[in-house]
């Protein structure tokens, strides 16, 4: 067992900490829609929303937590949805989710939306025969019609095709562990599978057999706990899981400016997948970075980069009206990423000819 502090590979990561309860579950599910997206000829994107937590004690009283609401991951899925991917939507549980994100307890409480009609009698019918005699009473407040129809309208719609799979997490553990069985199963289709990596995932955690098994006590002053790092998961997941093929789109949220591009090429290289995409936390709903390789040449076959005045990086911004609200820049990305996977997937069949 690796001793404290430990570098944990994923491998070392795997074998020590235990896998979430429902595991096998989740996964048995994802292989069926999978096989039934199969059949359709669609392509898929794994969509990672919201933060993970941290554990602090087995019988968990307190946890550090992920900053992320889950608006990016939950709004770009609704724009693959439109763009006629299937989506595994994999998300922090109780963070936000396509569609129901527009009625949002905190913004936008969905009760406010709707009226009791005038001279509605507010008992419960008695009459077994008419349950729905109560809600038949109850209206949309007219100017949210239209845009509560569009919503429920494409709601319907995802949910009668079967395009829109999800899945939760809380702990970094549940995510990794989910993660990765995910990919593996994803990667049956090859380069019709897009990875979108957009939840906020702790870079720190307690492995299991540090952890206290009660709530830790506060009598003795103050706390220290030392932790062990995340293990790269990026770098398996490209080389092993996805078997090379998966189109993986990762983000890099910096708070200094100056940093964003360097540690978004720094990403890049390190694990040489497709895309990362980088965001300032207080720019980024109007502002994002993509980087990805210059050249149409695969990853794998570069070598360390020896000619560092000519960059071998492409850069280029994404921008939006910050005034403008019914503007997304999620639909942006999405159109982005839409066209950039067509090319990977027409690449890879030009190149078996
Ligand atoms: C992001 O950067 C996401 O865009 C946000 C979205 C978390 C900023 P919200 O859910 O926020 O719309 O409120 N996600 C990736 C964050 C992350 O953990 N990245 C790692 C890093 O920066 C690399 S995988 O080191």
């Amino acid at each position: 067992m690796p001793q404290s502090p430990s570098l944990f590979s994923a491998d070392s990561y795997f074998s020590t900490q235990p896998p979430p309860s429902g595991l096998e579950h989740d996964i048995s599910g994802v292989k069926e829609f999978v096989r039934r997206q199969k059949e359709k000829g669609r392509n898929v994107v794994l969509v990672t929303s919201g933060g993970t937590t941290v554990p602090l004690e087995l019988n968990v009283v307190r946890f550090l937590d992920n900053f992320s609401a889950g608006t990016r991951g939950a709004t770009s899925a609704e724009y693959f949805l439109k763009a006629g991917y299937a989506v595994i939507f994999m998300h922090r549980q109780f963070s936000l989710q396509p569609f129901s994100r527009h009625y949002s307890h905190s913004t936008n409480p969905f009760l406010d939306f709707l009226e009791i009609e005038p001279g509605t009698n507010m008992q419960p019918s008695s009459d077994v025969s008419d349950p729905g005699s109560m809600s038949s009473q109850i209206c949309v407040t007219p100017n949210k019609r239209k845009d509560l129809l569009e919503v429920l309208t494409a709601y319907k719609a995802v949910h009668a095709a079967g395009t829109l799979h999800t899945l939760t997490f809380v702990t970094v553990n549940d995510y990794l562990w989910l993660l990765r069985a995910v990919s593996q199963e994803l990667s049956v289709l090859k380069r019709k599978a897009m990875y979108y990596l957009a939840a906020a995932v702790s870079d720190f955690f307690l492995p299991r057999q540090k952890m206290s098994e009660h709530k830790i006590q506060s009598g003795k002053g103050s706390l220290h706990i030392e932790m062990d790092q995340v293990p790269k998961i990026l770098k398996p997941m490209v080389d092993d899981w996805t078997g090379k093929d998966g189109f993986i789109v990762s983000f890099k949220l910096e708070t200094d400016p100056a940093l964003l591009v360097p540690k978004a090429q720094i990403s890049l290289e390190r694990y040489g997948h497709q895309v990362v995409i980088g965001n300032d936390l207080n720019r980024r709903k109007y502002e994002v970075v993509f980087i990805s390789w210059k050249d149409a040449l695969p990853p794998s076959s570069k070598g360390p980069n020896s000619d560092l005045s000519n960059p071998r990086y492409a850069e280029s911004w994404l921008k939006i009206d910050p005034h403008d609200h019914n503007k997304e820049i999620e639909e942006d990305i999405v159109a982005e990423l839409v066209k950039r996977h067509k090319i990977w997937i027409t690449g890879a069949e030009a190149s078996t000819k």
